[in-house]
C-alpha cells in the first residue's frame, strides 16, 4: 500500500487506495459510504422502473393512469433526497473540518515548492534542505538518453533528500511557494495542498507505522512540472531523533574550502550544472529563448566573475538564488565550469574561499559553541551604524523566510515587522519575544550571538519602513542571554 502510486499504476486497482492515516481512512470511508448510499438508491430506483415496465405492460392490458400534480408524490419526492443530502453532508463535514484542524501539533515543517524541487524547513529544530527529483530518473529522462524507464527503481517517483518524519507525532505542513503554483500531494496521507507564493496553506498528517510514501506536484508549474516527485519517510521516533542527529551534525560540517585545480572545478561543476542548472539553461547551455538565456556566449558568463558569482548566490528575476540552495565549493565548481565549457572559453576560476565570502552568513556559523565562547568574555559597544549593517547581514540569513526581505512578512501566519506594533513599540519586549520565540516564531536566544542579535534587533526597529531610532547594545543582549535557561538540545518536541 505504501507504494500506492505505483501499485495502482501497475495492477489497475478498481478501488481508491485507503493511505496510512487516519483522515486517509475517513476520506475513503466516506467515499464507501456515499457509494453504498448510491448503490441502494440505484437499485431502488432502476428495481421500481422495471418492475412497472414488466408488470404493467400495454400487452397485458394495463392503462396508464392519467393524473397530473400530485401534491403528496411532489412533497415526498423532495423530501426524500432532501433527508439524504443532509444525512450525507454530516459525516463530509466533520472530516472536512478534521482535515483543517492543525491544532496541537507536535511538530511543524514549512514545504516550499520552487520551480523544480520542493524545500523543507523544520520550524522546530532548524533542519533545511532542498529535495529534487533522484539522479538516476533524472539522467533516463532525457531525450535519447537509450535509458530504458523500467529499468530504473521508482522512476520519476524518487528524490534525492526525502522528507524524514516521526510516525505517531501530529505533523503540521505549511505550504507556500518561491515562483509559481505548486500542490504537495501524497495519496497516501488522503490530501492535496496547494502551495502559492504569498500564500500559506495548512495540512496535518500522523502516520501510525514506519513507511515510505510516494507523491508529486500536482499544479501544472512549467516545463518541468512532471518531474518534481515528493518522498516522505516515516520512522520510529529513536530513529527519527538519529536522523536528526546526523543531519544537524551535517549541516554544521560546512564546504570544503581547500583550493581545488581548475580541471577539477570544471569537472565537478559539470554534475552540479546537470542537476541545478540545466533544467532552464538546457544541458548544452542554449538556454530558451525569451525565457532563459543562454550560458553560451552569455555577457555576464564571459564579464566580470564576481559580478557572474553575485548573481548566481542571489538570483533575479526568474533566476533562483543559489546562495541558500549550493554550498561554497559547489557554487565555486558551476561558476568555474559555465566559463570553461557550454561553449565558453574564458580560462579563469574562482576558489570555494572567494565564494565562501559573498555568502549571506548561514545560521551554521552562529551555532551554539560559538555563543558558549562569547558568553564569558565581555562584547564591546558598537555604534548604531555598525548595528545596523551587521543587522541587516543577520536578518537576511535568519529572518527572511518568515518575515520577508523588506519585512512585509506572509499575512496571516508571519506577521509584518513593517509597523509592527511590537517592533514600534517597548524594546524590552520586542527582545524578550525575540529571544523566547513565540508560536511558530523560533526563540534566537541560544542560537544567535549577543552581538547579532543587538544588531538584529536594531536593524528591525530603524529599517524595514520602521524608524523608532532607539538601540540595544550587545552586552546587554548578553546578560539577558546568561540569565536563560540553558538550551535543551532535543529541541524538537
Ligand atoms: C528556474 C530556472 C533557472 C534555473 C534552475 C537556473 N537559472 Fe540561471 N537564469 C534564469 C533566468 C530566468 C535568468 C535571467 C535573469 C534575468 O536577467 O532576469 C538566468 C540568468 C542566468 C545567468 C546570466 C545569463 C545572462 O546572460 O544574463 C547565468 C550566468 C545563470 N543564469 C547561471 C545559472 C546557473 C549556473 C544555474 C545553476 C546553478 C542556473 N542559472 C539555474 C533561470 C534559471
Ligand atoms: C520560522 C519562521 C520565523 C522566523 C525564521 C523568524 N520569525 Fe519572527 N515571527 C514569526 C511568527 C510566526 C511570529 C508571530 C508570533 C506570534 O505572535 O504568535 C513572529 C513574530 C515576530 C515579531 C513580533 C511581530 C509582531 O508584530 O507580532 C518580531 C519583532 C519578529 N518576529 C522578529 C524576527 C526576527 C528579527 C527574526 C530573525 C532574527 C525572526 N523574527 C525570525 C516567525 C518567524
Ligand atoms: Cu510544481
Amino acid at each position: 500500500m505504501a507504494l500506492g502510486l505505483e501499485t495502482a499504476q501497475a495492477e489497475y486497482k478498481l478501488n481508491l487506495m485507503q493511505g496510512v492515516t487516519k483522515l486517509s481512512h475517513d476520506v475513503y470511508d466516506l467515499h464507501m459510504l456515499i457509494l453504498w448510499v448510491c448503490v441502494v438508491i440505484g437499485i431502488l430506483v432502476f428495481g421500481a422502473m422495471f418492475y412497472s415496465i414488466y408488470y404493467h405492460r400495454k400487452s397485458k392490458g394495463h392503462q396508464a393512469a392519467q393524473f397530473h400534480e400530485n401534491t403528496t408524490v411532489e412533497i415526498i419526492w423532495t423530501i426524500i433526497p432532501t433527508l439524504i443530502l443532509v444525512a450525507m453532508a454530516i459525516p463530509a463535514t466533520k472530516t472536512l473540518l478534521e482535515m483543517d484542524d492543525v491544532q496541537d501539533s507536535d511538530m511543524s515543517i514549512k514545504v516550499t515548492g520552487w520551480q523544480w524541487k520542493w524545500e523543507y524547513d523544520y520550524l522546530d529544530n532548524g533542519i533545511h534542505f532542498f529535495s529534487s527529483l533522484d539522479e538516476a530518473s533524472n539522467k533516463a529522462r532525457q531525450i535519447g538518453s537509450g535509458i530504458d524507464p523500467r529499468s530504473v527503481p521508482h522512476y520519476l517517483l524518487n528524490v534525492d533528500h526525502p522528507l524524514v518524519i516521526p510516525t505517531k507525532k501530529k505533523i503540521r505542513f505549511v505550504f507556500t511557494a518561491a515562483d509559481v503554483l505548486h500542490s504537495w500531494w501524497v495519496p497516501d496521507f488522503g490530501w492535496k495542498k496547494d502551495a502559492n507564493p504569498g500564500f500559506i496553506n495548512e495540512a496535518w498528517t500522523y502516520i501510525e507505522k514506519p513507511g515510505t510514501f510516494r507523491g508529486q506536484c500536482t499544479e501544472l508549474c512549467g516545463k518541468d512540472h512532471g518531474f518534481m516527485p515528493i518522498v516522505v519517510i516515516a520512522m520510529d521516533q529513536p530513529d527519527y531523533d538519529a536522523w536528526v542527529k546526523k543531519t544537524k551534525e551535517e549541516a554544521q560540517k560546512g564546504p570544503s574550502l581547500e583550493n581545488q585545480s581548475h580541471d577539477e572545478l570544471v569537472s565537478k561543476g559539470a554534475a552540479i550544472y546537470s542537476k541545478n542548472c540545466s533544467t532552464c539553461h538546457l544541458p548544452d547551455g542554449k538556454g530558451v529563448p525569451g525565457a532563459f538565456p543562454a550560458i553560451g556566449g552569455s555577457a555576464v558568463v564571459k564579464g566580470d566573475i564576481n559580478a557572474q558569482a553575485n548573481l548566481i548566490i542571489n538570483g533575479k528575476g526568474g533566476m533562483p538564488a543559489f546562495g541558500k540552495m549550493l554550498k561554497a565549493d559547489e557554487l565555486a565548481q558551476v561558476i568555474t565550469y559555465t566559463r570553461n565549457a557550454l561553449g565558453n572559453t574564458v580560462g579563469d576560476e574562482i576558489q570555494p574561499k572567494a565564494v565562501q565570502e559573498m555568502l549571506p552568513k548561514t545560521s551554521a556559523a552562529a551555532a551554539k559553541p560559538a555563543v558558549v565562547a562569547e558568553k564569558a568574555a565581555p562584547v564591546a559597544d558598537m555604534s548604531k551604524d555598525e548595528l545596523l549593517a551587521l543587522g541587516q547581514t543577520v536578518y537576511t540569513s535568519n529572518c527572511v523566510s518568515c518575515h520577508q526581505a523588506e519585512g512585509q512578512g506572509n499575512p496571516p501566519m508571519f506577521p509584518a515587522l513593517k509597523g509592527s506594533a511590537v517592533v514600534t513599540g517597548d524594546i524590552n519586549k520586542q527582545i524578550d519575544l525575540m529571544l523566547n520565540g513565540k508560536g511558530m516564531m523560533p526563540g534566537f536566544g541560544h542560537s544567535l550571538k549577543a552581538a547579532d542579535f543587538a544588531a538584529v534587533v536594531t536593524f528591525t526597529r530603524n529599517a524595514l519602513g520602521n524608524s523608532v531610532n532607539d538601540l540595544v547594545q550587545p552586552s546587554t543582549i548578553q546578560k539577558l542571554q546568561a540569565e536563560m535557561p540553558a538550551a535543551n538540545d532535543d529541541d524538537e518536541d
